[in-house]
């Protein structure tokens, strides 16, 4: 690698090496292996990963189990995507696009996949009639800032995180150019935060589920090593009493958990079947 690149006339994968998860990348979509998922017998089947995109969805499960939904029972099973899981042809039908996290509702025996996490909340939340509102302005709202976390998180993922802590050196212009975006996405949501309990208003809403492993984590100094100093998140006064607030709700401790792979021991549940499954798991310190 170079300080002085000059792009060839056509790119050539080849040379797109280095960084965490470079090894996993590839320039096609599709199958690389024929292997069958796992299923359950709940109703819902969660093909998932303890990454902030992924504990989106096992937070929606156990916040619709906490008010005692029973038809929201879920069977969930670790995706390895460093292991290249993601590219087994069970789990491209459930999601074409080989990314975390990808859902079956068993529907009765007329399986529904549902891929993107967004779309995820909001199929469940459609279907639950829960974390959604029904009032035309309140329900754009929540969706208008569920697409924003969609939106935004590849800039502070992809962007801020993969050149502060995954790429193979530190460079000064795209740490730039993602923090300059990172601090302002953060003061975004501080200033939504002053006049508003959760994200859109008085209730808790998945727009508030989808932002919080993200925008949430950071604040708390959970994602990507020294970068709440860097950031200075700190200053976001609003952002950390809201992120506080979050993660000391039983059911986002718990949805931390699910599918988590690496770490202490006692905070990880690969495979997650019922409530009996975080007997041996210490909710106290998850985030
Ligand atoms: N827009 C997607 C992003 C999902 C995503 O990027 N998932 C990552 C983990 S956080 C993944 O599966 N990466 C595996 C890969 O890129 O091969 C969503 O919100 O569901």
């Amino acid at each position: 690698m170079s300080d002085n690149y000059t792009p060839p006339k056509v790119w050539d994968a080849k040379s797109a090496v280095g960084g965490k998860f470079s090894n996993i990348n590839r320039p096609t979509a599709g199958a690389r292996e024929e292997r069958n998922l796992p299923v359950g017998d709940h109703p819902f089947q969660l093909y998932s990963l303890a990454t902030p995109n992924g504990v989106k969805v096992s937070i929606m499960f156990e916040e619709l189990l906490e008010k005692g939904i029973k038809e929201a029972e879920y069977d969930a099973y670790t995706i390895n995507i460093g292991e290249g899981d993601q590219f087994t042809s069970g789990f491209v039908e459930v999601n074409p696009n080989s990314k975390i996290p990808a859902m079956i509702d068993q529907n009765n025996g007329s399986p529904i996949r549902v891929f993107e996490s967004g779309s995820i909340l909001l199929y469940l939340a459609e279907k639950f009639e829960q974390f959604l509102p029904k009032n035309a302005a309140k329900r754009t709202e929540v969706i208008n800032w569920l697409f924003w976390q969609v939106g935004s998180g590849p800039y502070l993922g992809g962007g801020f995180g993969h050149f502060f802590s995954y790429a193979p050196e530190k460079l000064e212009y795209p740490i730039n150019r993602f923090a300059m975006e990172t601090k302002r996405q953060l003061d975004l949501l501080d200033k939504q935060l002053k006049d508003h309990k959760f994200i859109t208003g008085d209730e808790y809403t998945i727009a508030d589920m989808a932002i919080f492993p993200w925008y949430g984590a950071l604040a708390l100094g959970k994602l990507y090593d020294n970068s709440a100093e860097f950031l200075a998140v700190h200053e976001y006064k609003n952002l950390q009493r809201w992120a506080n607030m979050i993660k000391d709700r039983p059911a986002v401790k718990r949805g931390r958990v699910v599918n988590n792979n690496w770490g202490d021991e006692d905070q990880q549940l690969k495979e997650r079947h019922s409530e009996d499954d975080f007997k041996n798991i210490n909710l106290d310190n998850v985030y």
